[in-house]
């Protein structure tokens, strides 16, 4: 087949266009990749499936995670044999612990070749063993279209997770013509693939517990935005009147305005926390509904934080994240029905002492808001002195659109965005928080501002995160990538030096960096930097980025003793 020819028309073509055409028909319209493999990566170019070029395999499958998160479409990832491919091990593993479906396409060794030590070859069913849910190779040509049916298929079911094909050389090179599998038609290309409703009699009973309780909450987790049920437990929270408290991943599921949102809860409820103030209500709750939650140890405070005596209901699209540490009602199926559901038996039961306590409810949540506002009346007045990020973020706040992407890397830049940025209205927020591993931030905003080009992105790093990813400012130059980023140039592992010396009293050498000019890094690449080294600086700093129309860095040169609300460091917080 030719460049122009008809997609749809296609009877035979190549084996490396068969497989662009299959994914065309998934709904992919790009491809995160390096050129490799070269047939596949041209095929793709000829029917209009664009590369995005990134500088690293790990900033790749990143850029691809967040492109999945902002369009519940399933992104492909591309690389090379060998050690490119041993480079995407890092962003799956992101996306298998975050429940995040990534198709990696990895070019394959010759069949011939196999097991003989040809050029990069290593065995990629082990390596990939951990951070996949699925592995395969495509065995013989005319299989090409069951193949990548089945990567989009096992990565969209089910619980959502990576998956990765294998093509072998000798076929993706193969430049004879062959027959396209017509009988696969489905575009199994978006998440979730299937919804199912957990069994309704338990839902009856979730609702009889839940209209029953003396103290209820739902604990909402990054199932509930994954689902796309973030309608779902707007109205079970409001027409219910039920309080939701969200886990870091389930920010953006409530609108935290809401009178009845207690805000994120987990390991960052120390002096200054936003939700500080509501441990007590946590602790007192006597029916907890965990939705998408995999109750994991931050989430839990290392499994401290919620009620042992309370009774726990739990709906999970994984039945094997049901009463993992908390024994529950089981409701296994997807968040967004099986919620649904759980509203319409509700109101159908009656909610009225749900509708008596909501207003000391609301009050709780209304006194503990306030107390927040007093607890950071000094940060937030301070007009000179070393800048605090808190301080910073209160800034971007007023700047921010109802649905600004707010995207943050690992370490404290989670705990800053999740803590002093508000998710109100359609905001999305966006942490790489599966793992928690560092260099995640820019490319994940660079990931989500392809996937919304005319919404804004807010972008916080940290300075030993961003060195992980500089080279992928080039990127954002080369493809006219346009996100704000703000690196929290402490210069230090903070997070890292906090944590060693709230435990042992002391840190290791590599704990502090020497000076690194990020508006030169950024300079040198042809991106606008902007220092940030006064409080006074920032109104000013940050109208320029949020107006500008490309990427800008702007390089925040922070209080190295910035600590954050974590509270296991409220012994050094002071
Ligand atoms: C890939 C990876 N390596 C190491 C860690 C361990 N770690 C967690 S936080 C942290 C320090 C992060 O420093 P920086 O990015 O500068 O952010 P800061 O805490 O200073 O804001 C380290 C090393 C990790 N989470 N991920
Ligand atoms: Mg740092």
């Amino acid at each position: 087949m030719t460049d122009s020819a008809e997609t749809t028309d296609v009877k035979q073509a190549t084996n490396a266009m068969r497989i662009a055409l299959s994914l065309k028909r998934n709904g992919v319209r790009y491809i995160f990749g390096q050129s490799n493999p070269p047939t596949v990566t041209l095929a793709c170019s000829d029917i209009g499936i664009e590369q995005i070029g990134y500088r690293q395999e790990n900033s790749g499958t990143y850029m691809a995670q967040a492109y999945a998160m902002c369009t519940n479409t399933i992104p492909v990832v591309t690389a090379q044999h060998g050690p490119a491919a041993t480079l995407l091990v890092a962003g799956l593993a992101e996306s298998l612990k975050a429940s995040y479906p990534v198709v990696a396409l990895v070019e394959e060794v010759s069949r011939e070749e196999e097991e003989k030590n040809a050029f990069q070859e290593i065995d990629h069913l082990e390596l990939f063993k951990g951070v996949a849910k699925w592995i395969k190779k495509i065995p013989i040509q005319e299989r090409i279209e069951d193949y990548v049916d089945m990567a989009f298929k096992i990565a969209a079911s089910g619980r959502p997770g990576p998956t990765v094909l294998l093509l072998p050389k000798d076929i993706i090179t193969d430049t004879k013509e062959y027959p396209i599998n017509e009988t696969r038609s489905q575009n199994s290309g978006v998440f979730p693939l299937d919804r199912t409703t957990a069994d309704s009699a338990k839902i009856d009973e979730a609702a009889d517990l839940l209209r029953e309780a003396k103290q209820p909450f739902i604990y909402a987790g990054g199932g509930v935005v994954s689902s796309g049920a973030l309608n779902e437990i707007r109205e079970l929270q409001e027409e219910c009147s039920i309080p939701v408290a969200t886990t870091t991943m389930g920010k953006g599921s409530v609108d935290e305005e809401h009178p009845l949102t207690m805000g994120p809860i987990g390991y960052y409820m120390g002096k200054r926390g936003v939700s500080k103030h509501l441990k007590p209500m946590v602790q007192e709750a006597d029916v907890i509904l965990l939705v998408g939650n995999r109750t994991n140890q931050n989430g839990t405070d290392s499994w401290t934080l919620l009620p042992k005596e309370a009774k726990y209901i739990h709906i999970d699209i994984d039945p094997v994240e049901i009463g993992r540490n908390y024994e529950s009602l089981r409701l296994v199926g997807d968040a967004k029905l099986t919620l649904a559901a759980l509203k319409e038996s509700l109101l159908k039961k009656g909610v009225q002492k749900r509708t008596e306590t909501r207003e000391s409810v609301e009050k709780r949540i209304q006194l503990s808001r306030e107390m927040h506002k007093e607890d950071m009346k000094e940060i937030y007045s301070a007009e000179s002195g070393k800048i605090k990020v808190e301080r910073f973020l209160y800034e971007v706040e007023k700047r921010l659109d109802d649905d600004h992407i707010v995207v943050a890397d690992a370490s404290i830049s989670s705990v800053w965005n999740a803590n002093y940025l508000k998710a109100i209205k359609d905001r999305k927020f966006i942490f790489p928080r599966g793992l928690a591993g560092l260099g995640w931030g820019l490319p994940m905003g660079m990931g989500a501002k392809i996937a919304n080009p005319d919404k804004k992105v807010f972008c916080l790093v940290g300075d030993g995160g961003f060195g992980h990813v500089w080279s992928e400012l080039e990127t954002c130059k080369r493809l006219g990538i346009q996100v704000v980023v703000a690196v929290i140039n402490n210069g230090i592992l903070g997070y890292q030096k906090y944590a060693e010396t709230a435990m042992f009293g002391r840190y290791t050498n590599i704990c502090d960096f020497s000076f690194v000019d990020h508006t030169q890094i950024a300079a040198g690449c042809g991106i606008k930097g902007i220092k940030v080294d006064t409080i006074e600086d920032i109104p000013a700093a940050l109208d320029e980025a949020f107006q500008s129309n490309e990427t800008v860095v702007i390089d925040l040169l922070s209080d190295p003793n910035n600590i954050p609300p974590v509270g296991v460091m409220d012994a050094i917080n002071n």
